[in-house]
C-alpha cells in the first residue's frame, strides 16, 4: 500500500524545532517555533487557567459527548472577546474547533461547499505575502486556489501599502480576503487603524469575503485594540469568516481550543450553521472540551478574568520590553534596526538569507525560521547581547 508513497513535505518550523532538540551545545539558542516563554525559559500554564483546572477536576461529573459545536459557553464567550459585548451575534454562527488550525480547514470547506451544484468558480483565497506556513497548505488541500497579495517590505520591514491596496482594489464577489487580525505572522507588520477603515469602505464597496485570523489577540496593543480592526471589518461586510486561537493568549497550545465563526447574515444562519456541522462530522465531528471549558471558565468568573488579564499584560509588556533591548543591544553593534519596536506581537522578520541563517545556526547555535523570522517571545532578556553579536556578524552593518 505504502511503498510509493511521495515524500512528505517538511514544516518549516517544527523541523528548525526538531534541529534545535538536537543540537547538544549548551549556549543554543531557539528563536525558532511561536511559543511564548518566561523568563526562566518556561511555556507556562496561567495561573488562571490552573485554578479553572482545579474547579473543573473537582466539578465535572461527566465526560459525555458534548456537541458538533463544541462547548457553546465557549463560543458564547469568544463571540464576545472578538466582536466586543454590545455586538448583535445574531447574524454569525460559531464553532469550537480543533484549535485556529481546525478552523480554518473547517471554513476552507465551507467555501468549496458554498460553490458546490452551481455553475460559479471556487473562491480564490488571497494570502498575504508571506504569511503563516500553514495558510497555503491548508487551503489547497481543501482545493481552494491560493494567490498571494503584496504585504512586507522586506528590506524596511514595514508594509508595503499601495501595493498592498492595489491588489486588494483588484478583489471582487470570487475573492477571499484572509488577513491577520493583529501580530502578523511572519513579520510582525500590522495594518493600521486607518488601513483597516479603507478596507472596510472597500469591502463594503467591492462585496470580497474577508477572512480573519486572530491567533494573537492580547499580545499587540491588547485585547480590545488587537480586535479594533476586524471590529470595523464586521460591521462593514454582510459576509465575513474568522478563526480564532487560544493556543497563545491562554497558553493552550497543546488542549487546541480555537473557534470558527461565519457572518452569514440573518436569512443564512440555520443553512451554515447545518453545513458546517456537516463538515465537522466528515472530519473530526467534534472538538476536545477541556481547552475550551476553561477558557469558559475564567471568562465567566469575573476573578479568573482579572488574573488571566494580568498574566497576559505582562506576557505583552515583556514581549515590547524584549523588542526595545533588543534594537538597543543591535544599535550599539552599528545595525539599525528600529522597525523591531513598531512591529507587534510575538515576531519579526530580520533580513537575513539562507547562507546569514545557516552561519547563525553553525556558528552561533542560533535558530531562525527560513525567511529570517525571530521569536521574541521566546528570547531570555538575558542573553540579547551576545544575540546581538551574532546578528551583527550576519547582517550588514
Ligand atoms: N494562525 C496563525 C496566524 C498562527 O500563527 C497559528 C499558530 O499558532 C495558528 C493559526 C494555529 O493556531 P492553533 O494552535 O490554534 O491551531
Ligand atoms: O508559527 C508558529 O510558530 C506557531 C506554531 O505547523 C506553529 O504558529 C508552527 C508550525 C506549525 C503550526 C503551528
Amino acid at each position: 500500500m505504502f511503498q510509493s508513497l511521495p515524500p512528505a513535505a517538511s514544516d518549516p518550523i517544527l523541523s528548525v524545532a526538531e534541529a534545535f532538540r538536537n543540537d547538544t551545545r549548551p549556549h543554543k539558542l531557539d528563536l525558532g517555533i511561536g511559543v511564548y516563554r518566561d523568563a526562566a525559559g518556561n511555556t507556562p500554564v496561567m495561573l488562571a487557567v490552573r485554578e479553572a483546572e482545579r474547579q473543573l477536576l473537582a466539578q465535572q461529573s461527566s465526560k459525555s459527548y458534548v456537541g458538533l459545536a463544541g462547548n457553546p459557553r465557549f463560543n458564547r464567550a469568544v463571540e464576545k472577546l472578538v466582536l466586543g459585548d454590545a455586538a448583535d451575534t445574531a447574524a454569525w454562527v460559531s464553532m469550537q474547533t480543533p484549535g485556529a488550525s481546525g478552523g480554518l480547514r473547517l471554513l476552507a470547506d465551507l467555501l468549496v461547499s458554498s460553490r458546490s451544484g452551481t455553475d460559479r468558480p471556487l473562491p480564490r483565497v488571497w494570502i498575504s505575502d508571506p504569511s503563516y506556513v500553514n495558510h497555503a497548505p491548508v487551503m489547497r488541500a481543501a482545493g481552494l486556489p491560493v494567490e498571494h497579495y503584496p504585504y512586507l517590505d522586506a528590506a524596511s520591514g514595514t508594509l508595503r501599502r499601495e501595493a498592498f491596496f492595489d491588489a486588494v482594489a483588484g478583489l471582487g464577489q470570487d475573492d477571499v480576503l484572509l488577513l491577520h487580525g493583529c501580530c502578523h505572522n511572519p513579520s510582525g507588520v500590522d495594518l493600521a487603524a486607518a488601513d483597516w477603515q479603507r478596507l472596510a469602505a472597500m469591502v463594503a464597496k467591492q462585496g470580497f469575503i474577508p477572512f480573519v485570523d486572530l491567533a494573537y489577540q492580547g499580545f499587540g496593543a491588547g485585547m480590545e485594540a488587537d480586535a479594533a480592526g476586524l471590529r470595523l471589518l464586521a460591521d462593514a461586510s454582510a459576509e465575513m469568516l474568522l478563526v480564532y486561537s487560544c493556543s497563545k493568549n491562554f497558553g493552550l497550545y497543546r488542549e487546541r481550543t480555537g473557534a470558527a465563526m461565519v457572518k452569514a447574515g440573518s436569512q443564512a444562519v440555520a443553512a451554515v450553521r447545518g453545513k458546517l456541522f456537516e463538515l465537522a462530522r466528515r472530519s473530526y465531528t467534534m472538538p476536545p472540551d477541556h481547552g475550551a471549558e476553561l477558557v469558559a471558565r475564567i471568562l465567566e468568573s469575573s476573578e479568573l478574568t482579572a488574573l488571566w488579564d494580568e498574566e497576559l499584560t505582562a506576557m505583552r509588556l515583556r514581549v515590547q520590553t524584549t523588542r526595545v533591548l533588543l534594537t538597543q543591544a543591535l544599535a550599539a553593534q552599528g545595525v539599525a534596526a528600529d522597525y523591531l519596536c513598531t512591529h507587534q506581537g510575538m515576531f519579526s522578520m530580520l533580513p537575513l538569507d539562507g547562507k546569514a541563517i545557516a552561519q547563525l545556526r553553525d556558528e552561533a547555535a542560533v535558530y531562525v525560521v527560513a525567511g529570517g523570522r525571530i521569536n521574541l517571545a521566546g528570547l531570555d532578556t538575558a542573553r540579547i547581547d551576545e544575540l546581538a553579536l551574532a546578528l551583527a556578524d550576519v547582517m550588514q552593518v
